[in-house]
């Protein structure tokens, strides 16, 4: 179907429901103040076409496919999204009925390909969402959120407008260390809530580190029996001498919890990327199964940050061991990707173990570098065999490395561009742009953070497709992610405080072409949501010069 016949598809289903338009008196000078669309991040093409409309009434939501049962859930959806503006919820009407309508409609002959595509159309007779895929719907009301504002002393009103809207890459990522400070489920899915808010759309949880192992693996409870709890935390930086805090810190989630949460996720267009840290960042694994390591321990879960040299040790008994918590991580989640970790691998116990030493002899492994890749293709090999694919830190490159895993560049930009030309597809995570655990201001005034200086004008301006790779290469670009590291991190009202507004920075650099990127633009956008931010108690950090409250 052209888009000419679903626009007249559309008409048809309005002009019948809309029997009595609520267009209501002419728009006054408050309304015209709004007439400039405020979205973020900012679609690929807005068309202004008139003044600001205003109608009566609470918005009635409709679907024109009743029977897709999809659909029907986001028109619940749309009614509480609308809400937040508008202080109260809009009606949802399965068929269009009468009144001022927010009609949603998935159409496959939609002109655009990407699921994530939607057009919005705002005029005199309502509101007209359609998409190809259900999340392109639920973006266009992501997006109609920031576009209506209530009108006394029962409507609402919105900018008569054009929308037409994708992103610009598929993998839009927000990541969480769950590890180094254990957050509830009630905060993660605030976390997906508010990344969802901004159609970011991978939310990488990392479950498991030398600090607290997070995720409960039925043939292995001691995983979290024993692993999730560590005796207490290095007080602020007090390397040498250490300090520690005295107090217990852990927590992990059940296999339901996860599942809640992993659908609490789907339900908001968002992929879960669980991380598994191996073959370093293991220490907590080993507290609980020290024979998976290359000494005999005992090990107790990590207490200071940093890198631990004890990792696990490459034998089988630990493949075993690892493709029984894979099994079980693939049960969990349903996404494309399994990230594995692979960075920071010390290769100190390796060198000194026979068990490892007779791995490189028995594989004809040059050293222990090539005894780690060897260590990340036994891994891929076993996530390809059950249709996942593996993706690591940059480091996993060193040696070698299958076509089909993927890279997450952390060491700059230029572990991804390798990775790139090699032929792997990369996710762009520098730590000099886009790590949320850095400082966004002075660091006297400023709550402690790992260091670096990354305020939001600098994530703003980062740019996710290097000039030096070739087109060709760039396609390898799935997209970029910021990396919420929590050493430093204890609380919730901390983590909303690093990660807004940086979130919304990132959402721009995502989602919006590259060509419409403006900071003066954002910045001038930025208020509007900051306001909708607070209203939801989110803790954000304001952005202005001096502007850091600590938390
Ligand atoms: C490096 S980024 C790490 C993390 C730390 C982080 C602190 C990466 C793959 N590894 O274990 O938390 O630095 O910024």
């Amino acid at each position: 179907m052209a888009q000419g016949t679903i626009l007249s598809s559309v008409h048809r289903a309005l002009s019948i429901g809309l029997l009595a338009l609520a267009r209501v008196g002419q728009p006054g000078a408050v309304v015209a103040q709004q007439a400039a669309v405020q979205v973020i991040p900012w679609p690929a093409q807005v068309e202004v076409t008139g003044e600001p409309l205003t109608f009566a009434g609470a918005p009635v939501i409709a679907v024109l496919n009743p029977a897709d049962a999809e659909l029907v859930l986001l028109a619940h959806q749309a009614a509480a999204i609308l809400a937040e503006p508008l202080g109260r919820p809009g009606r949802v009407a399965v068929t269009p009925g009468q009144g001022p309508v927010v009609l949603l409609s998935v159409d496959p002959a939609f002109p655009d390909t990407s699921a994530e595509a939607y057009q919005l159309i705002a005029d005199g007779n309502g509101v007209r969402i359609s998409a190809r895929g259900h999340a392109g719907v639920f973006y266009a009301l992501q997006t109609l959120r920031q576009m209506v504002r209530p009108a006394p002393p029962d409507g609402w009103t919105v900018p008569e407008a054009r929308i037409v809207d994708r992103p610009r890459f598929s993998y839009r990522g927000l990541h969480l260390d769950v590890s180094r400070h254990f957050f509830s489920v009630t905060e993660v899915k605030r976390y997906v809530d508010l990344m969802a808010r901004y159609k970011l759309n991978r939310f990488h949880w990392h479950l498991t580190d030398d600090q607290g192992w997070r995720i409960e693996i039925k043939r292995y409870p001691r995983l979290t029996r024993v692993g999730a709890y560590r005796k207490e935390t290095i007080l602020l930086k007090n390397f040498d001498p250490y300090v520690g805090d005295g107090i217990r810190h852990g927590g992990f989630y059940t296999q339901e919890q996860i599942r809640e949460v992993v659908a609490y996720a789907a339900e908001r267009q968002v992929t879960v990327v669980p991380e598994i840290e191996m073959p370093g960042h293991a220490l907590a694994a080993l507290a609980a199964y020290p024979e998976l390591a290359c000494t005999p321990g005992p090990f107790e879960v990590g207490t200071r940050w940093g890198v631990y040299d004890d990792v696990f040790c490459p034998t089988e008994r630990t493949f075993a061991f690892l493709e029984g918590v894979l099994t079980e991580v693939m049960e969990l989640f349903p996404g494309r990707y399994i990230h594995v970790g692979g960075d920071e691998v010390t290769k100190v116990r390796w060198h000194a173990s026979e068990a490892a030493q007779a791995v490189m002899r028995r594989e004809g492994l040059a050293d222990e570098e090539a005894l780690q890749s060897y260590f990340m293709r036994r891994i891929e090999a076993f996530l390809s065999a059950h249709q996942r694919r593996l993706i690591g830190w940059n480091e996993i490159l060193q040696g070698g490395l299958p076509p089909e895993a993927a890279v997450m560049s952390w060491q700059g930009t230029s572990g991804g561009i390798a990775a790139a030309r090699a032929g792997h597809d990369v996710i762009m995570s520098p730590g000099d742009y886009l790590y949320f655990d850095h400082y966004q201001g002075d660091p006297a005034s400023e709550p402690l953070a790992w260091g670096g200086f990354n305020p939001l004008e600098r994530v703003y301006r980062f740019e996710p497709v290097p000039d030096s790779l070739t087109a060709a290469e760039a396609t390898h670009v799935l997209g970029a992610q910021a990396n919420m590291w929590t050493e430093y991190v204890p609380t919730d009202a901390q983590l909303e405080y690093m990660v807004y507004p940086r979130a919304l920075a990132l959402a721009e650099v995502v989602w919006s072409p590259r060509e419409t990127r403006n900071w003066a633009g954002f910045a001038a956008r930025l208020p509007a949501e900051l306001q909708a931010l607070g209203r939801l108690g989110v803790r954000y950090r304001s952005w202005e010069p001096g502007g850091g409250v600590k938390p």
